[in-house]
């Protein structure tokens, strides 16, 4: 069954132009020389997720088998402070997203050829209400987003280098997921990362902030 996509969506194609891309590549490799990629796992059943991760920004989302999923302020392996959030994202957030607050969370997704990610909802975060703004790199994804309920129908559409998602309003909550990538669609990130055809970026406020 095809479905609308969900208000609140607002896809910016190709936001970033090549330089742009390459500048902010150049950052997150930066990011996660402080903080190597990790691979999570899901709660319980400890099953490793495909995707590895990193974060920047003072907290990050990790997820083990006994301690689930949470934000946190250090790097699980290492101990370390996530390093910031890159100024450039920074600024994208200020540009793209009507919201007072910055964000706290960058979450560094890497895709291999085979990684998928399921359809799920993003609801970690105390500041439900708060956009998510996603950045992708690399090569391209085929991204399935549905509704607030598990079965709601679901639409697809292609997320490309340069690409920007903002996900605010109602869709902040609802299920979405990577179905899988198209591999050497773009050398962006295998050039540098062999292996890695793609790094998708997301912002995230996460605590509510006292007034
Ligand atoms: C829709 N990441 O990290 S980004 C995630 O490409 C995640 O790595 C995918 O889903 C990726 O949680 C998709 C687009 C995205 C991000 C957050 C959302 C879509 C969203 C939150 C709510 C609804
Ligand atoms: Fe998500």
């Amino acid at each position: 069954m095809a479905a609308r996509l969900p208000e609140g969506l607002r896809l910016l194609p190709e936001a970033l132009d090549r330089a742009g891309q390459q500048a902010l590549l150049a950052e997150v490799l930066a990011c996660l020389a402080a903080a190597p990629p990790f691979q999570p796992e899901m709660p319980r059943t400890g099953k490793s997720l495909s995707v590895r991760m990193s974060n920047a920004g003072k907290l990050g989302w990790v997820s083990d088998r006994a301690g689930g999923y949470r934000y946190q302020p250090h790097h699980p392996a290492t101990g370390a402070r996530w390093p910031a959030i890159p100024d450039s994202l920074m600024a994208l957030w200020r540009r793209s997203c009507a919201w007072p607050d910055p964000p706290e969370a960058c979450l560094i997704n890497l895709y291999t050829a085979e990684a998928r990610m399921g359809l799920h909802v993003d609801a970690d975060e105390e500041a439900l209400a708060a956009p998510v703004l996603s950045v992708s790199l690399g090569a391209t994804a085929l991204f399935r987003v549905g509704g607030p309920q598990r079965n709601d129908p679901t639409a697809s559409l292609p997320l490309r280098s340069g690409d920007v998602l903002v996900l605010a309003g109602a869709a902040r909550s609802c299920h979405h997921g990577i179905d899988r990538i198209r591999p050497g669609t773009s050398q962006l990130v295998s050039r540098a990362l062999p292996g890695v055809e793609r790094i998708n970026l997301t912002l995230r406020r996460v605590t509510i902030p006292r007034r």
